[in-house]
């Protein structure tokens, strides 16, 4: 069987990853700015300043993904070129980039599938209390709707926010991303729900508007299974599957929140503030997403957690991915000792992944799924000058040999998106983990060198995956 015409082969990145040029041509400082730069707030050797420089590159990189056959490229826009302060003045010299990075795209067929908010809120929003303050909420709307007018007539794809649930938890419990926040759980939540409801809002925006094309939000997915076959474990992942699925999905695509992770939040102390009116908004926009965009990097694998003392959390098990998680008293993360994990400790299971995108059929119906993010972290071996990873052609393979079963399985799933189309920074691990089919020089003059997996998905994509 081989994927079907209309199927998107993609590969992903991201503005504060690969952009560089942090405070040129009028750009605004973000949180990313001015976070990656405080001593021992981050573990990156260095920050995204130049990163890899795709703001002046970005005809090259865009001539290569050209040459890889690459059919769509997920990219973000970043707030502080349109809105240097998050409000107030537009910078024109913002709208220009992205205008030919788009039209770039579109000279060699790539189709644009743009992510409004990839993590680099405006500073001037941060340091009055970010996705806290309902003047970031109103922000974003605006700024959404500045986007949809300058680019919908060629951008046809919308994502509102890159996994919600990564830059608050890490934001707010772990303090690995800005504000830097340790376990403040009830932030955490209130901002989880601050920022559905403001998706909710831009959806509606987008449909009464009349803009054309299809809207949408991208959540980390990593669902959970029993570590082992004790009826206590099974129980956990459930659990774990609301706390960690649901509770992201359902008031996306539903509307609502699930009763028990409320209840449970209303026993700890960390219900947050849901109007009648709020419930309103979600439930109007729940049918009216297009697709739900979905990144998958690991499963969970859980056992029950019966303690009920606070643990505290750190940045220590931030970086373990989302495999790190626990929620005292419900349920807790665990390796299987036979199970294969990569250099930093994610797991590697394809199978999950089918599983996952069938838990998601059973409890959402047939939403279109576009996979927006999946990939291989890794230390690429370099042998006589040529980049061998082979390990990512495998780990690559093997995920979309499962989406393919998945589609003849009756699953809605649109399109594949790598991540990452070039290698890029790490949000924690700087530059050394690498996820690109594009090997970037750092020590010569960012130079770009294709991979041998760079040639792996041009055969992939030119023969439909059909081996
Ligand atoms: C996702 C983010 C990406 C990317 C990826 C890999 O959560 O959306 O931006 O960074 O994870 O993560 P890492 O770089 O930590 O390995």
């Amino acid at each position: 069987m081989k994927f079907s015409k209309d199927f998107l082969f993609g590969a992903a990145s991201a503005s504060y990853q690969v952009e560089g040029a942090w405070n040129e041509d009028g750009k605004g400082v973000s949180n990313w700015d001015v976070f990656s730069k405080i001593d021992g707030k981050t573990y990156q050797e260095t920050n995204g300043d130049v990163a890899v420089d795709h703001y002046h590159r970005y005809k090259e990189d865009i001539a290569l993904m050209a040459e890889m056959g690459l059919e769509s490229y997920r990219f973000s826009i970043s707030w502080t070129r349109i809105y240097p302060n998050g409000d107030g003045e537009l910078n024109q010299k913002g709208l220009d980039f992205y205008n030919n990075v788009i039209n770039e795209c579109l000279k060699y067929n790539i189709i644009p599938f743009v992510t409004l908010y990839h993590w680099d809120l405006p500073q001037e929003l941060e340091i009055n209390g970010g996705w806290t303050n309902e003047r970031t909420l109103k922000a974003f709307q605006q700024y959404a709707d500045t986007c949809f007018k300058a680019f919908g007539d060629r951008v046809k794809h919308w994502i509102t926010f890159n996994e919600t649930v990564i830059f608050s938890r890490h934001g707010y419990i772990f303090g690995a991303h800005p504000p830097g926040i340790l376990n403040d759980f009830k932030n955490y939540y209130q901002v989880l729900h601050n920022v559905f409801l403001t998706h909710a809002k831009v959806v509606l925006n987008f449909k009464d508007s009349g803009y054309q094309g299809d809207i949408g939000i991208t959540h980390v997915f990593s669902p959970a299974f029993p570590a082992d076959d004790k009826e206590s474990s099974k129980k956990a992942a459930e659990h774990a599957n609301m706390f960690d699925t649901f509770l992201y999905y359902d008031p996306i695509l539903k509307g609502t929140y699930p009763e028990y992770v409320l209840n449970q939040l209303k026993e700890k102390g960390y219900a947050f503030e849901l109007s009648q009116e709020d419930q309103e908004i979600l439930l109007k926009a729940a049918p009216l997403n297009d697709f739900i965009g979905i990144n998958y990097y690991q499963p969970m694998r859980v056992i029950a957690n019966d303690s009920n003392t606070s643990r505290e959390i750190t940045r220590e098990s931030s970086t373990g991915g989302a495999g790190a998680v626990s929620y005292d008293g419900v349920y807790q993360t665990v390796k299987v000792p036979d199970h294969s994990y990569t250099k930093w400790g994610w797991e590697i299971s394809p199978e999950a992944l089918l599983d996952g995108m069938h838990l998601l059929k059973n409890e959402y119906g047939n939403i279109p799924i576009y996979i927006t993010e999946n990939g291989l972290g890794d230390e690429d071996p370099i042998v006589e000058g040529e980049i061998k990873d082979a390990a990512r052609i495998d780990y690559i393979e093997k995920h979309l040999k499962f989406v393919k079963k998945g589609i003849s399985e009756g699953l809605n799933i649109k399109g594949y998106f790598a991540w990452s189309v070039i290698d890029l920074l790490s949000w924690l691990n700087g530059y050394k983990k690498q996820y690109g089919f594009i090997y970037v020089d750092h020590k010569d003059h960012l130079n770009r060198k294709k991979k041998d997996s760079f040639y792996w998905y041009q055969e992939v994509i030119a023969t439909r995956g059909e081996n």
